[in-house]
């Protein structure tokens, strides 16, 4: 059971986004190695379009190199594997295309119950991060603006309500910039679920801002992309004990 785990907020946690299209070969078990070196708490691996069909190959190198959790961040409902040890079932709750909210899920279900693989009910938020996102793309869907904090919570209280076990906050992989701090700090104050923020966290300055400002758990992917060599400075933010300031 991973959910306890995710739910135990009483520290950060940091989780690294492995996308199998763009990390492969040495590239990938270089970052798992640098992500055990680093004390990441867990690793997700999806996208919001995959290019290859190689979900399987990257979760078994993964699982060479790691005793990580390996959580699934599923782009559509062909991305599953019983390799995983648990599955965000995601349900894009900023958008109002039914194929995203429960679409997807309707035809994932079966495959899901079949791999017994263990599901942890995700609101997924997808905030303005400053240009069009895949997910936006993909999902035919607007993000939620940039300046309106109040939308989100708005949202991120109707998913908890709904039933969903955690609430993430996406800015969109690659994001010009991250979900604002007023926005998480806005969310965080009227819900009680963790809260994972993503998209656009490029830095340790950038990790420890959406810490102090009430994300429960950091994902971030494309800058080890490129500096691979950030990751433990990022770590350290993340898993540094200071106070939020709420
Ligand atoms: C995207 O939240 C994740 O789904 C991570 O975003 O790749 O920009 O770090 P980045």
């Amino acid at each position: 059971m991973w959910y306890p785990f995710l739910k135990n907020t009483a520290a950060k946690k940091l989780a690294v986004l492995i996308d199998p299209d763009k990390l492969q070969g040495d590239a990938l078990v270089s970052l798992v190695q640098q992500a055990n070196t680093a004390k990441v708490d867990f690793l997700l691996v999806g996208g919001s379009l995959l290019l290859e069909n190689i979900l399987e190959k990257t979760i078994a190198t993964i699982k060479a190199h790691t005793a990580l959790p390996v959580i699934l961040f599923p782009g559509n409902n062909y991305q599953l594997s019983t390799q995983a040890d648990a599955l965000l079932m995601l349900s894009l709750l900023s958008g109002r295309n039914a194929e995203y909210l429960i679409g997807q899920q309707v035809v994932a279900a079966p495959a899901i119950r079949a791999a017994k693989l263990e599901t942890i009910s995700t609101g997924y938020l997808l905030v303005d991060g400053g240009r069009v996102s895949t997910t936006s793309y993909i999902t035919q869907t607007m993000p939620i603006p940039h300046h309106k904090p109040d939308v989100a919570v708005a949202t991120a209280m109707a998913g908890e309500m709904l039933g969903m076990q955690i609430i993430y906050l996406e800015a969109g992989s690659g994001a010009q910039w991250p979900v604002p701090e007023a926005m998480i700090r806005a969310v965080r104050k009227n819900i009680s679920v963790p809260l994972i923020v993503g998209g656009g966290i490029r830095s340790s300055e950038a990790a420890e801002a959406v810490c102090r400002a009430g994300a429960d758990i950091v994902v971030v992917g494309n800058v080890l992309e490129q500096e691979p060599e950030r990751l433990l400075e990022i770590s350290l933010a993340v898993h540094a004990n200071y106070e939020a300031v709420v």
